[in-house]
């Protein structure tokens, strides 16, 4: 593995999954593992899980950290080729990116899309400038697609919570009130696509992920009937992909407990952060079926287990 920015970067998936269960088992076996090896994390947008977990993650493996918050810290940076700079942005990618990646082992990046242009974000040019210019590996802290250090904590959570070999995993989509990323919706569809699980998308039409990413998976637009039998639910609000960055206004679509009865007594999943009884409801949060705080907590050996391999092969 040389970088970590979409499932596609990972030769051995289940590999992955297996060493992440084995920090969990037992997160201090590799102190020595990343001695001397410094990890540089650049925030374009804020985190909170994200930006712990991987610090936790690289100090599990005996890693400095260095943690940038783009915006007021830094200069605004430039990311067209060629273009005269004299508007806002003060430095361009190309400088930027050297310099971090001479200071850095390895580059953690948070970069959301703007949600006006879905060619532009889906192009990912601040994700692959970095690559290009720092010529370090880079790691995706959740880029304007796709957010794989989230989806592999959700796999883990899901293997280790499991009551059978085939869980139905359904993705719904719940309301929100601002325009989200499709970055978690997306990457968790890919991930669950290579998992051997039953899996249902829900989502009001109009609402459909790019296939990119959900390939076969069922969508379904009738709620209810997807959440019957469910084992895993797995909510999250995302913007329309096809009328790109509107916003739905389906309340009807929250998660509250008369939803929940519709499954098999299924586990509650959802990337945090979460606007209560907006798009869950408090009492279906703080039931013991919410999965929400050990996943937020999983995210530690996800992270951990992507530094660790990316230690071994660079
Ligand atoms: C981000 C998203 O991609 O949906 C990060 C999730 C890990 N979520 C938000 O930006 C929520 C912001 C809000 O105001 O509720």
């Amino acid at each position: 593995m040389k970088n970590f920015t979409s499932l596609e970067d990972v030769s051995d998936p289940l590999g992955l999954i297996k060493k992440a269960a084995s920090h969990k088992r037992n997160p201090l076996a590799d102190l020595e593992l990343g001695k001397g090896k410094t990890l540089g994390l650049i925030f374009f947008n804020p985190s909170l899980r994200t930006r712990m977990s991987t610090i936790k993650a690289a100090q599990n493996l005996g890693m400095n950290v260095i943690t940038l918050n783009t915006g007021n810290d830094s200069w605004s940076l430039e990311t067209v080729e060629g273009v005269v700079m004299d508007q806002g942005n003060a430095e361009h990618i190309k400088e930027a990116a050297a310099v971090m990646g001479s200071y850095c082992d390895f580059l953690g990046i948070r970069s959301f899309p703007s949600l006006e242009d879905r060619d532009t974000d889906y192009q990912e040019t601040l994700l692959k400038s970095f690559k290009k210019y720092a010529n370090k590996p880079v790691i995706s802290l959740e880029s304007a697609t796709l957010h794989p250090l989230q989806s592999l904590t959700d796999v883990l959570t899901i293997e280790d919570r499991k009551r059978k070999e085939r869980p139905k995993v359904v993705l719904t989509w719940a309301p929100h009130i601002k325009a989200l990323p499709q970055a978690v919706g997306n990457s968790f569809a890919q991930w669950i696509n290579a998992m051997p699980y039953d899996f249902t998308i829900a989502n009001p039409e109009g609402f459909d992920l790019s296939t990119e990413y959900t390939k076969n998976a069922k969508v379904m637009h009738d709620q209810n009937e997807a959440l019957k039998g469910a084992d895993f639910i797995y909510v999250k609000n995302w913007s329309s992909y096809e009328n790109y960055g509107k916003v739905g206004k389906f309340h009807d679509w929250m998660i509250d407990q008369n939803k929940m009865k519709l499954t098999n007594q299924a586990y509650l999943m959802h990337c945090l952060p979460v606007r209560r009884n907006v798009v869950i409801s408090d009492d279906t949060l703080d039931n013991e079926q919410s999965l929400v705080i050990e996943q937020a907590g999983n995210r530690v050996y996800a992270a951990q287990a992507v530094l660790s391999t990316l230690l071994e092969n660079n």
